[in-house]
């Protein structure tokens, strides 16, 4: 944030920078030379230089409730947002805007008192602004834009893992069928299924992490139709890049996706498939981690089999689905030993046999074809095709290949068949969009993943910036000043780096997964000789092939060494082959016709990169033709604890959601803006000779402003509009002034005394 002037004067209260804290309250008490000497409230004296100082207003404090929008803080800077929020914080008031935009602070508790029927009917219709600060606002204004200007709207909900993304969509949709549903009653209704999607697509895309014990592991997209009378009409939802390798790998504390343990905890249902235990297969215990807090498994089975009910999923999709899950697992338990010819492998034991026996039945498949399809692999040469052993490393493999495979066609599969039971209202020209979607991640390690995630918040950034941008245009125009100046951040170069073609890192990672010959090193190499003294690329300091890229949100180094593989999709055409052979319809269904050019090559690649590329393309342009509304959401601390604060890691996840550009762009304009009423009642008191002459408050501050030699401000309809940094200039000629007459006055009292 850009500096705003400080008055330097005793007694004047200021932040000051702290390592632990970020910031700490403070008094000035010497001016000594070029440096400031200040103590804290917690009594220490430190001599700082005036460019480390931000002023604080005193007054504020004493409202011990902070401000439910940051742009009533008199003083719009970094402590003073922060500050505010974490008194508001300790009220448990998680809500505080910015403007338009919502920040929410995961409270980590429940708070029934402020989601309840009441809480919605209260919100319905009111003034954006009237009632405290509430996501159910947020979903109000939206509805309520979509109805008056016919316009599609959407809701942007932002924010790291663990911060509340999920949640915060969750009562977005509950708020959007209270107000457009229609009468209850029927359990099959569209906003039932609607909301009934939610646990559905949590079992199959949600695991514990070691942020968050609900971690959604893909990102989504929900688009709530509704009728020209306002009623919910129909849904549509997307998902974007699901975790795929937690299938087949995790490690302690994390889990694998719920519904395994919801299937294992099924009884009857368990026992059907011979399943036990979660500890008996081998894609469950690599980490020793099988319950959740608070959380019953077998209830959260039943919980699911109804959503799918409500869904629409019929009972033999059910079975078929929970028996595919079943074949997963016993698949992994399937282990291999090294065969009597060099590089080959067989089956591991008597157990092996019976689980790969197993998958092959709830596959519904022939076990010898199985067996093949595991242990060999069909290579093209020009004689024609031969049949090569693979080793049990290469076995191991493809057997995971194949889990992850059936399991994304799975999870796709659950998404087409929400969006089709669902369905979508051909005559509906408005709906809300709401999007959750994972934050700007920056790790120790970063790889690929990191990779798409970022640049997909990059995306949104630039979204993000335009609008807050606009706003403040608006603002500007409707009070008829001059906005030209207001200078525009733009991230337009690190997309280019990222997504332009033919050079940018995607196309140079896709044309490097296309050669056998490369290596992350060659892929690394490339992009260096391609971006050199490119000012947002550059190479890690301790490493030849690691890049860094300088993000909105600050500098990410990844590490390539998986990219390449990570980066293609292939799907072997011999899993293809085997499952679309399954006498389950269902399973069989999930491969259709199996891909042509098997007689070719035995892998097609497809770049994962590319299609999330494009699938945001997408995203973006549904989004520019919405009235966008932003949630900002905040995880308080790193313990998944209530009431805890940790301001450094809160600074870093404001400045990663734009929150503080947005409060940056809107330094850069003119932040203050008072009533000319306001602003007399206030500053008056420094020119009282006009304040007999004229009643006219426009004229007025503008004799206040001049008298101050303050330039640059600029004077709207309703409203003066002060650049940072001059309303401090104000205040402490206030204090002068208030204070030189206490002092009279103290004076005056002693000579009577
Ligand atoms: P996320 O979606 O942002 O993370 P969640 O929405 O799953 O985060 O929230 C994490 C946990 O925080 C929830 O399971 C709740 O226990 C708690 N929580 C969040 N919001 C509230 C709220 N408004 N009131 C009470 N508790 C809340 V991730 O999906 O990991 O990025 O990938
Ligand atoms: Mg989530």
């Amino acid at each position: 944030m850009p500096e705003p002037k400080m008055n330097l004067r005793k007694g004047a209260k200021v932040w000051v920078e702290d390592k632990s804290l970020a910031w700490v309250a403070a008094e000035i008490t010497d001016l000594k030379g070029k440096q400031v000497q200040v103590q804290t409230v917690s009594a220490k004296t430190v001599l700082v230089l005036p460019e480390k100082l931000f002023p604080r207003d005193a007054d504020e404090e004493e409202e011990h409730g902070g401000v439910d929008d940051m742009t009533k803080l008199t003083y719009l800077n970094e402590p003073g947002v922060l500050y505010n929020l974490e008194r508001r914080y300790a009220l448990n008031d998680i809500y505080t805007y910015t403007g338009s935009i919502l920040i929410a602070v995961n409270p980590f508790t429940k708070l029934p008192h402020l989601y309840n029927v009441h809480m919605m009917e209260q919100y319905k219709g009111a003034p954006f602004g009237e009632l405290s600060p509430h996501v159910f606002a947020v979903a109000d204004v939206s509805y309520r834009a979509m109805m008056n200007e016919g316009r599609s709207q959407s809701i942007l909900v932002s924010g790291e893992s663990g911060a509340g993304k999920t949640e915060t969509t969750k009562l977005i949709m509950q708020y959007l069928t209270f107000v457009g549903g229609r009468a209850a009653g029927d359990d099959r209704t569209v906003e039932q299924q609607v909301l009934e999607s939610n646990p559905l697509l949590e079992a199959f895309g949600n695991a514990r992490t070691v942020r968050n014990d609900n971690s959604s592991r893909f990102g989504k997209f929900v688009e709530i139709q509704f009728d020209a009378n306002g009623r919910i009409s129909g849904a549509a939802i997307r998902t974007y890049l699901l975790e795929r390798s937690r299938v087949v790998q995790i490690t302690d504390p994390e889990r694998n996706y719920h519904c395994f343990y919801q299937l294992c905890a099924s009884g009857k249902d368990a026992a059907k498939y011979k399943l036990a235990h979660p500890s008996h297969f081998h894609y469950l215990n690599q980490s020793r981690t099988y319950e959740l807090e608070g959380v019953s498994s077998a209830e959260e089975y039943m919980k699911t089999r109804r959503a799918m009910d409500i869904v629409g999923i019929s009972h033999e999709d059910q079975e078929a689905i929970f028996c595919t899950l079943a074949a997963i697992l016993h698949l992994g338990n399937i282990e291999f030993s090294p065969g009597r010819e060099h590089d080959s492998s067989v089956i591991k034991d008597q157990k092996s046999t019976f689980h790969m026996q197993m998958a092959a039945d709830l596959f519904r498949c022939d076990v010898n074809l199985l067996l093949a399809t595991l242990s060999t692999r069909t290579i093209q040469t020009r004689e024609g095709s031969i049949v090569k052993a693979l080793d049990c490393n290469a076995a191991v493999a493809s057997r995971d290949a194949l889990a992850k495979t059936v399991y994304a066609r799975l999870f796709d599969w659950l998404v087409d068949k929400i969006n089709m039971s669902v369905g979508q209202d051909p005559n509906s020209h408005i709906q809300i969009g709401v999007l959750d979607i994972y934050g700007f991640e920056c790790f120790k390690h970063n790889s690929f993943e990191q990779f798409c995630i970022n640049f997909a918040n990059e995306k949104l950034q630039q979204h993000f910036n335009e609008h807050v941008f606009k706003m403040e245009q608006d603002e500007y125009r409707k009070e008829e000043i001059n906005w030209s100046y207001i200078e525009f951040i733009d991230n337009q170069d690190v997309l280019d780096l990222i997504e332009k073609k033919p050079i940018g890192i995607i196309a140079l990672l896709d044309e490097a997964c296309m050669f056998p010959k490369s290596t992350h090193e060659t892929f690394s190499t490339k992009l260096f000789q391609n971006f050199r003294g490119h000012s947002r690329l550059e190479r890690a300091k301790f490493s030849e092939t690691d890049f860094t890229v300088s993000h909105y949100a600050g500098k990410v180094t990844y590490q390539t060494d998986t990219f390449l593989e990570k980066n293609r999709d292939y799907v072997v055409v011999e899993h293809c082959n085997l499952l679309a052979s399954s006498k389950c319809p269902f399973v069989a269904g999930l491969f259709p016709s199996p891909p042509e050019e098997s007689s070719r090559s035995s892998y097609k690649f497809s770049s994962v990169a590319t299609r999330f590329k494009q699938q945001l393309q997408a995203l973006m342009e549904t989004l520019n033709s919405t009235e966008p509304h932003y949630i900002r959401c905040v995880k308080p601390n790193s313990l998944n604890r209530p009431h805890k604060f940790e301001n450094l890691s809160i600074l870093h996840q404001l400045r990663c959601g734009g929150v503080l550009e947005a409060v940056r762009i809107s330094l850069a304009g003119y932040p203050t803006r008072r009533t000319y009423s306001e602003f007399v009642d206030r500053f008056g008191l420094l020119a009282p000779e006009f304040m007999d002459t004229s009643y006219d408050e426009k004229a007025l501050t503008e004799k206040i402003l001049r008298k101050l030699n303050l330039e640059n401000f600029q004077l709207g309809r309703t409203k003066v509009f002060l650049r940072a940094g001059q309303i401090g200039v104000l205040d402490s000629r206030r204090a002068e002034v208030l204070d030189t007459a206490a002092k009279r006055v103290q004076r005056r009292l002693r000579t009577y005394i």
